[in-house]
């Protein structure tokens, strides 16, 4: 015992609720690995990111961070950092070959082993059940523009709960279906890669639609204490300058980036400036009767994604753009601002205020709807010196200043329960494959071998303060 350790630690200038939960977030796709492993069907992101020219390198999540064959190395690591929980994802194609048909029980026993060295550490088991990993067979049948696959959602779902609802704190329905229809079905740089305006806003709605279906199969197989929740990448936008064209440039960003979510899960009903600015792509038939009441199935809570803010101003309407965008019905009227400061390692701005922003709104807009920042985090140029150790000092600098952005929202009464650091490893960064890091926990990737980074060790610090000193 050194003298220092006997010494109570300085307390946190910056205390959080006494339960706030400090977790670590993760993917099937980007850290399992064992692609083709115990009867796992390939996705479409084995499919898009096994296609030349998709992801930088050619990367592929055939083996990532070998997660699959590394359970207890890593829930020891989570233990060693003492979070309360763990957000991880089902891979569809590990839990129900192909999307249809009965449960494959090998593919569900890698989760029963997870979740059981979870619980054994003390640590919630967080699950998310659609992490982008649409099962091929889907894709090929229409995939998610295809209203028939919201009903295999809600059946997988369902499967899934049978097998891990007495194992699973926290069930998400689906991790930033932003992402997965309009950089999925819009530009296309996310799997399956096509690009259709009307294919993204189908896919929006389908998604939504899946999330009513699935929360009504999960309150039908879990126990009434189950805690069921959203994920969603909310964009902090804001305007330009005050102009009337550079605000209306902003809403249209907020509808068809935000409220083409929020409208429909918490208030059961599309946003009309977004019926109104999209009517050059669809007249929105493919809505049906009672599907926006089932999409707002009630909640337990909302995960929010944030990593930057958006800055938009108004352009003057020009041809319609070449490159396939992901904003139906408003690209042409919109460009980016750039917002100054420094950048992370993907060129990200580095503003925390704008997670501050993000969390008074949905206070405002959502009252009664308790909070979770479920992803948080940036990448950087990390590297393992001659003396083995992995140091971040922007990486903590960043977590430090959105951990005092979460703080602020609390006192400024955002009823915010948790954040979870993304990521809890380096692991496949989707179209960046391997060659962006946002760990806590550094990845030699050839050897596997696993090496804290000095924002881990600050991390735990924060964790078993329960709050920072910044
Ligand atoms: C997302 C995904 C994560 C990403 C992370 C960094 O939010 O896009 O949930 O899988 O890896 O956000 O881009």
């Amino acid at each position: 015992m050194t003298s220092t350790d006997a010494l109570p630690r300085p307390g946190a200038t910056l205390r959080f609720p006494e339960h706030f939960r400090w977790g670590t977030a993760t993917a099937a796709y980007q850290i399992e690995g064992a692609a083709d492993e115990d009867g796992r069907t390939p996705s479409i992101w084995d499919t898009f990111s096994r296609t030349p020219g998709k992801v930088r390198n050619g990367d592929t999540g055939d083996i990532a961070a070998d997660h699959y064959h590394r359970v207890s190395e890593d829930v020891a690591l989570m233990r060693q950092l003492g979070v309360s929980d763990y957000r991880f994802s089902l891979a569809w194609p590990r839990v129900q070959p192909t999307g249809r048909g009965p449960a494959l029980q090998k593919g569900l026993d890698f989760y029963r082993r997870l979740t059981d060295e979870l619980r054994a550490a003390g640590i919630r088991p967080v699950a998310t059940l659609y992490h982008w990993d649409l099962p091929q067979e889907l894709e090929d049948a229409g995939g998610w523009p295809h209203r028939e696959t919201a009903y295999r959602f809600a059946e997988y779902a369902g499967l899934a709960a049978e097998a891990l609802g007495d194992r699973v704190a926290t069930w998400t329905t689906l991790n930033e279906p932003w992402c997965a229809a309009f950089l999925g079905y819009g530009s296309g740089v996310h799997a399956p890669g096509r690009t259709s305006a009307v294919d993204s806003l189908r896919a929006a709605h389908h998604l939504n639609l899946a999330h009513g279906l699935a929360v009504q199969a999960l309150r039908g197989a879990l126990p009434g204490t189950a805690e069921i929740s959203l994920t969603l990448n909310l964009h902090a936008v804001r305007a330009h300058t005050d102009s009337p064209e550079d605000l209306d440039a902003a809403r249209r960003i907020d509808a068809v980036g935000n409220r083409i979510f929020l409208d429909p899960v918490f208030h059961g009903r599309l946003p009309e400036d977004l019926v109104r600015d999209t009517a050059s792509v669809t007249d929105w038939s493919f809505v049906e009767d009672g599907d926006l009441r089932t999409a707002a199935a009630p909640v337990d809570s909302l995960g929010i994604n944030y990593y930057s803010p958006t800055e938009v101003a108004a352009a003057t309407p020009s041809p319609p753009s070449l490159s396939p965008s992901p904003w139906a019905g408003a690209e042409r009227y919109v460009r980016f601002a750039d917002v100054p400061g420094p950048r992370t390692a993907m060129d990200w701005p580095v503003d925390a205020d704008g997670l501050y922003e993000l969390l008074v709104r949905l206070r405002d807009d959502l009252p009664g709807v308790p909070l979770v920042v479920t992803e948080n985090g940036a990448a950087y140029e990390d590297y393992a010196d001659p003396s083995g150790q992995v140091k971040d000092p922007e990486r903590v600098a960043y977590l430090q200043a959105h951990l005092a952005a979460v703080h602020r929202a609390v006192e400024d009464g955002a009823d915010v329960r948790g954040y979870f650091l993304w990521s809890l490893m380096d692991n496949f960064e989707w179209a960046y494959g391997y060659s962006k890091r946002f760990g806590i926990v550094h990845v030699d990737f050839p050897t596997q071998r696993r090496t804290f980074k000095a924002s881990a060790r600050w991390y735990a610090d924060v964790i078993a303060r329960g709050g920072l000193t910044p």
